[in-house]
């Protein structure tokens, strides 16, 4: 086994499926906040007003803001080294348009920061996670007008300024090339000024999506330059889904196809913010769908500048590509694509494929040369508790010690792999369904569907599993 010494071994949370407290001590409605609950057949919906007989799942979540010290101290007896968790915007600016934040959401931070330094636990935050102020989204349409740019780098420069003694590593935007999907304007842009309905059914709006991905990308390169100006120890990192497009075949059209698919949803936004440039294959798809992006003066500039220290994932699924109509398409969040009869498919219907991960590390490797951290993997699954407690996961066990080979292969291969951070450590609300019964952790939570639970947390078969992993540095996977 090739973990190199300090590897970074940990798990990922955000706080918009695991803080709950929506509505306290001062924090205001998010997108998230506006989501009802689904399921894999019944998609959750996003609603303009409140409906008293709708379910919101984000409302309560998993209740980390009254939780978060029995969390913390589940992840320390597991012997994380670091625990990837999201800052809610709204916690800190309720509408994102005020020019002081909100002290008691600072407080919760430090409290939760502070909380982790005394376990010895790296926070690896993201600044923004699949949420943002739902007055943003009435205001200006989300990410599509510019003015967020300036809303997010005073939030982005609170936050380092606040907390640049507690916090080394930091995340811009979570899977900020989402947006390159239509789903992506619910969880990434926010691009639904007056849209309620399922989220299956957002309006494809090319034009809103790339346009709020480059205001997020002139506010992440803002805040890059703001943080390496001012506090030159931090880290910053770019965070994206990746998901290889295999051609179906090796028919040439597939393998272009392919080639098209992967620049245009797993390459072009890590690309701008890791080389500092827009590439020069995106203005031929911008002018096939009629895309124009409105830049100002000093954007491209900015962006040169405020390039990323370093790069990081999710990682859960690969597809495949077919230049022929009529194949078989499978599942999955926000990228989807056609069947690979090589792969089986979790309950979710998300390709298991471990190798894709090792040969996803090596061409991200090839292609930046930057140091990187898989920030979220895992398998959501239909766990079952026993009476005495006890959740029997062996499923889950399996999928991540797959995983984990490959990504020690990887590092054989010669990638500069510095961390992981497994997805949804203790239970959460998922992002694409809005469901509890698809669950990740390595901790139970007592939470249903309904919206019934005692909230009191428990450990998987899982949970003792990787605290192994940690203790061996990866070597005993058994
Ligand atoms: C990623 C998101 C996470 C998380 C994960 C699992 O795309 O960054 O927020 O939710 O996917 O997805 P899901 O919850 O839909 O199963």
């Amino acid at each position: 086994m090739a973990f190199p010494k300090g590897f970074l071994w940990g798990g990922a949370t955000a706080a918009n499926q695991f803080e709950g407290a929506w509505d306290v001590d001062g924090k205001g409605a998010s997108v998230s906040d506006h989501c009802t609950n689904g399921s894999h057949e019944h998609p959750k919906r996003v609603t303009i007003g409140f409906e008293d007989d709708a379910l919101y799942p984000s409302r309560e979540a998993t209740d980390f803001y009254h939780h978060y010290q029995e969390d913390i101290a589940l992840y320390a007896e597991m012997g994380f080294k670091v625990y990837r968790l999201s800052v809610a915007w709204t916690r800190i600016f309720p509408t994102g348009m005020e020019t002081e934040p909100n002290e008691a959401g600072l407080a919760f931070y430090d409290k939760v920061f502070d909380e982790c330094r005394k376990y010895g636990i790296e926070p690896l935050v993201t600044i923004s996670h699949y949420e943002m102020p739902y007055a943003l989204v009435e205001k200006c349409n989300g990410w599509e007008g510019r003015e967020c740019i300036d809303h997010f780098v005073r939030y982005a420069k609170t936050l380092f300024d606040r907390y640049h003694d507690k916090v080394t590593y930091w995340l811009t935007f979570n899977e900020i090339n989402g947006a390159a999907n239509p789903l992506g304007a619910v969880l990434s842009t926010g691009t639904i000024k007056g849209f309620s309905g399922p989220v299956t059914e957002v309006p494809d709006k090319p034009q809103e999506r790339f346009q709020g991905m480059h205001n997020q990308f002139v506010a992440s390169a803002l805040a890059v330059v703001y943080a390496h100006e001012n506090y030159p120890e931090l880290k910053i990192g770019d965070m994206n889904i990746f998901t290889p497009s295999y051609p179906l075949t090796c028919n040439p059209d597939d393998e272009l196809l392919a080639q098209r698919e992967m620049r245009i949803k797993s390459w072009f936004c890590s690309d701008v913010q890791c080389r500092g440039a827009y590439p020069t294959y995106i203005w031929r798809y911008f002018k096939e769908n009629g895309i124009e992006i409105k830049m100002e003066p000093g954007d491209l500039e900015v962006l040169k500048k405020g390039t990323v220290d370093f790069y990081t994932f999710s990682y859960y699924m690969s597809n495949c590509v077919s230049a022929e109509e009529g194949h078989e398409s499978t599942d999955g969040n926000v990228a989807r694509g056609l069947k690979n009869p090589y792969l089986k498919a979790s309950d979710w219907g998300w390709q298991i494929d471990p190798k894709g991960l090792r040969w996803a590390l090596n061409e991200i490797w090839d292609r930046y040369g930057l140091p990187m951290m898989v920030v979220e993997n895992g398998l959501g699954a239909y766990d079952k508790k026993e009476e005495d407690g006890s959740v029997h996961d062996g499923y889950r066990i399996d999928y991540l010690r797959q995983h984990i080979e490959q990504m020690s292969e990887a590092v054989e291969d010669g990638v500069n792999l510095i961390g992981y951070t497994t997805w949804g450590c203790t239970d959460l609300v998922s992002a694409s369904t809005g469901e509890m019964a698809k669950r990740y952790g390595f901790v139970f939570v007592d939470k249903y569907d309904d919206g019934t639970g005692t909230l009191a947390r428990s450990r998987k078969d899982s949970f003792y599993w990787y605290k192994k992993v940690i203790e061996t540095n990866g070597e005993d996977l058994a």
